[in-house]
């Protein structure tokens, strides 16, 4: 399956892209990780980015769509992906579409994940990520069995740059203005699943699954 998972900043598209991807037996590509893998190596393309991440900005679109394009010309992704937090702007989504119109392909669903903006600060200022592999933590939510130990692999949990709430606000303006759009570019192509982001991290995977026809 090829789909895209479309959210506000802290509204679990990271938390519920794990469960999916090993579900599906798919890839998980994340640009926000891809960036900050980058931004860790201290390459060209993390020197970049990290002047927009830091500031809560979207990353400018012609490196974003670089960077997917060539992720979805590697062969694991030819029985499908998950996408989750790309595309981010209608320009990155048209790209999108060119680029899958060369494969022949398209996506089969769009999951546009829910949640009221209180719930997100406070989802975004209690998240912690592990240093080593990237899975995504609550302090209250979901927190990990040992305090500052990530549950899957032992390593250490941090605190994202861009988890102050003055930063936090400023993603949310930048997601109304540039990625709020693409809910009705996709519900034009009749791709859009709307989930109830606002439940249990439990129900919301629970409701994902029926919205893609699996009971999972
Ligand atoms: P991302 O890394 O994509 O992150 P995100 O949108 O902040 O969060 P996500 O929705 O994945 O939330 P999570 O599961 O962690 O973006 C970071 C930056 O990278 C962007 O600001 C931008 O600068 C850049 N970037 C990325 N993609 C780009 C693009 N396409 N173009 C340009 N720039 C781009 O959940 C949040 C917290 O809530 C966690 O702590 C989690 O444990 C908790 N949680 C999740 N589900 C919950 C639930 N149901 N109930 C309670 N808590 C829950």
């Amino acid at each position: 399956m090829r789909i895209v998972l479309l959210g506000p900043p802290g509204s679990g598209k990271g938390t519920q892209a794990e469960f999916i991807t090993e579900k599906l037996g798919v890839p998980h590509i994340s640009t926000g990780d891809m960036f900050r893998k980058a931004i860790g190596e201290g390459t060209e393309l993390g020197k970049e980015a990290k002047k927009y991440l830091d500031s809560g900005q979207l990353v400018p679109d012609e490196v974003t769509v670089g960077i997917v394009k060539e992720r979805l010309n590697q062969s694991d992704c030819e029985k499908g992906f998950l996408l989750d937090g790309f595309p981010r702007t209608v320009a990155q989504a048209e790209a999108l579409d060119g680029i899958l119109k060369e494969k022949d392909t398209g996506l089969d669903a769009v999951i546009n994940i829910n949640v009221p903006r209180e719930e997100l600060l406070k989802r975004l200022t209690g998240r912690r990520i592990c240093r080593n592999c990237g899975a995504t933590y609550h302090i209250i939510f979901n927190p990990p069995a040992v305090e500052n130990t990530c549950d899957k692999c032992g390593g250490e949990l941090y605190q994202r740059k861009d988890d102050t709430e003055e930063t936090i606000i400023n993603r949310l303006e930048v997601y109304k203005k540039q990625t709020e759009p693409l809910i009705q570019y996709y519900k034009e192509k009749g791709l859009l699943k709307d989930i109830d982001g606002g439940q249990s991290i439990e129900e919301v995977t629970k409701d994902i699954g029926l919205s893609l026809g699996r009971d999972w």
